[in-house]
This record gives structure tokens, sequence and C-alpha cells, in this order.
């Protein structure tokens, strides 16, 4: 999954797709770098990030939606607006990304079921200007497994399908940079709650805090990385600022699948 970041301040590269021409631009590059998705965003969730005004949420991410989806790729829509869910799956959207996992707007889940499109409900504890006040934990893995089982049962009574809801632990949302690596070494239990995994660690601090401070743009090695091991552990996808190098490390990650699965002669 590809990020489109519309947003004037995203932590690595806001500000750099803000015109419709620049952001569709990228995901056209993303595109042709190999992504699956192209996810297009409006609003940024960095840490003690403002709310964005839901008109201007829409005019950002609705011309860049529909000219992605003309350009043939699969488009989910970064969003925690029921709204803004509704308008990009009406251009064309066929995943509704929600960084809120339907605890932000309560129209949410009942839109994305009527909708019938696909939905990734990441944990979440609250709103950026108060995330970091929550990073609490008895005992993250436990914790966060049993908080997105919360989201996984609410979801599925509102009448999403079961094939079509995708769970994603929120690394660095309310999460201490410990909380982060715990949480990638305990991927099997979230795998156990019985949905696909979608994990988004691309150039995200905690890989900064192990690189000496590296800046955003230094941190994409230690994202492909990542990549290659959650392959291995059978994620479903990861939400990445660039996709040449992580397709490149799924691709030798299922070659060597496939030959573990041929066996040794
Ligand atoms: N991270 C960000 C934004 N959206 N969505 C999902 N599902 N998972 C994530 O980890 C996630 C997300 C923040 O990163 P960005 O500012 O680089 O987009």
């Amino acid at each position: 999954m590809g990020i489109v970041n519309v947003t004037p301040d995203s932590f690595s590269d806001g500000g750099d797709f803000l015109s419709a021409e620049a952001a569709i631009a990228r995901g056209r590059q993303l595109l042709a770098e190999g992504a699956d998705l192209i996810d297009v965003g409006g609003e940024s969730t960095r840490p003690g990030a403002a709310r964005v005004p839901v008109q201007e949420e829409l005019r950002r991410v609705l011309p860049v939606v529909a000219e992605l989806v003309a350009a043939g790729a699969a488009v989910s829509i970064d969003t925690t607006r029921a709204e803004v869910a509704k308008a990009a799956v009406a251009a064309g959207a066929d995943l509704v990304n929600d960084v809120s996992g339907g605890l932000a707007d309560p129209a949410m889940l009942d839109v994305v079921a009527e909708l019938g499109v696909g939905y990734v409900a990441m944990h979440w504890r609250g709103h950026s200007d108060v995330m970091q006040q929550l990073t609490h934990y008895d005992d993250v893995l436990r914790d966060v497994a049993a908080e997105l089982a919360q989201r996984r049962d609410t979801a599925l009574a509102a009448g999403i399908a079961p094939d079509r809801l995708v769970l994603d632990p929120g690394l660095g949302f309310a999460k201490t940079p410990d909380a982060n690596w715990t949480l990638l070494a305990g991927l099997d239990e979230l795998a156990a709650l019985g949905q696909p995994l979608l994990i988004g660690a691309s150039r995200k601090r905690f890989l900064g805090d192990l690189l000496d401070g590296r800046e955003p743009r230094q941190r994409d090695d230690a994202s492909v990385a990542l990549t290659a091991l959650c392959a291995e552990r059978g994620v479903w996808g990861v939400r990445t600022h660039t996709v040449r190098p992580h397709a490149d490390a799924v691709a030798v990650v299922a070659r060597l699948a496939e030959e573990r699965r041929g066996g040794v002669q």
C-alpha cells in the first residue's frame, strides 16, 4: 500500500504532495513501482496535529482518488470520517482505511457496511492532539489485541463482511517506541484475531530512535527490513512511503516461501 498524503504537515512528507497534481503524480509513480493499493489521505495524524475541517479534507482527497482510479489504481481512503469515506467510494475508492477503527465517527461502521467495501480498523485510543498521553498499557500486546478484538466484533456486528475486514495495531498511535517493537514481535498473537493484518511502520519515529535520530527519509532501509520480516510472518499488507524496494523485499520472501514449500530434494 503506497502512501499519498495530501497534507501540509504529515511527519515525513508533509507538503510534498499538497497540490492535486503533485499527489496524482506521486500516486502514479507508486503504482508504476508496483503498489497494489494507493492510500490517499487528507488529514495528518502526526502526534499533536489539529483536525482538518471536513470540507477541506474532501477538497484535498476527492480529485486525487478519482484520477488515480482512472489511472487504474485500487485506492484506499485514509479517513476517520464517514462522510469522506462515502464520497471517496463514490469517486472509486475500494477500501476505507480508518485509523480510529470506527471510534472517531459513530456513523463510520454502518456507512462502510452499507457501501460493501473493504475496511481497515486500526488500533487507536484518541485523536492526534491527545494520543501521546494515552500510551499506558498493563501488557501492550495483550491490551492492543483485546482492544482490536473489540473493534473487530463491533465492525462485524455492524455488517462489515469478515473477508473485507483488516486489522492494524497502529504503530506510533498511542504507543511508546518500545511498544511498537513489542507489537512487531507479537504479530502471531495479532494474527490470531483471525483477520488479515496491515502494518504501517514506514519511516516512523521508533525507527529514527533506533537509528540515532535519523530523519524520516533516512529510515527507508530499516522500513524495508521490517517489510521483509512482516512478509515472513504472513501479514496481508504494509503501508509504505516508497514502493519499489518494499515490493522487491516481498518478492524475495515469496520466492523463498515457494522454495520451502517445494522442500529440499
Ligand atoms: N499511519 C499513519 C497514517 N495512516 N493507517 C494505517 N492503517 N496504519 C498506520 O500505521 C497509519 C495509517 C501515519 O503515517 P503517515 O503520516 O506517514 O501517513
